[in-house]
């Protein structure tokens, strides 16, 4: 990461996506099984969690970077040595799902992340008429975009816990 000071053992993993997607609901959800009321992050949280892969118990450093436009230009100085890339996506409206396809699309694009899994987290799935998976998996037509690294969408409400335990398992098996 660009922040070597502050580098953390095990496996390093972005989170990424629009302001108010709920990033660091999500967090805090799976920190704290707590849903802990959050302002928009300006700069950056980080959480280490264990998770286990073959056995074996692995560290795991969420690091949850703010997505407001101005924090965006950011992102790259967290792209160093990241092992799997976790983009949140608000799925309760349509509107800014186009400016979310274009943040991943650009983000992937990163030297940096060539090969690093991606897990799109579906949030906010408690919502009436949220969309669904395959919805923002073709709108973001993620097969084309994700060809040449593993992927995966999973359906989340970072709020009532429906989904987050299933999305970190996820992210803890791509990992490399
Ligand atoms: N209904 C619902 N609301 C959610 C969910 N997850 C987060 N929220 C709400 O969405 C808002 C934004 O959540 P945050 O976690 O602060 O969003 P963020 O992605 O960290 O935003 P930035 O820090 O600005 O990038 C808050 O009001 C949350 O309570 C969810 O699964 N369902
Ligand atoms: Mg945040």
């Amino acid at each position: 990461m660009g922040l070597q000071w502050s580098k953390q053992p095990g496996a390093q993993v972005l989170l990424l996506g629009l302001d108010d997607a709920g990033k660091s609901t999500l967090l805090y959800k799976l920190k704290h099984n707590a849903c802990v009321g959050t302002v928009p992050t300006i700069g950056f949280n980080v959480e280490m969690l264990e998770g286990r892969k073959n056995g074996k118990n692995i560290a795991v450093t969420l690091w949850d970077v703010g997505g407001q436009r101005k924090m965006r230009e950011h992102w790259p100085s967290f792209y160093q040595d990241v092992a799997a890339v976790v983009f949140v996506v608000d799925s309760s409206g349509r509107q800014r799902l186009e400016e979310a396809r274009r943040e991943l699309e650009n983000t992937l694009r990163s030297e940096h992340l060539r090969g690093r899994p991606l897990v799109v987290v579906a949030n906010k799935q408690d919502v009436d008429g949220a969309l669904t998976v395959t919805e923002i998996k073709d709108m973001f037509d993620l097969k084309k975009i994700c060809s040449d690294r593993d992927w995966f969408i999973q359906p989340c409400s970072a709020s009532t816990g429906f989904g987050v335990e299933e999305a970190f398992r996820r992210v803890v098996q791509m990992v490399k």
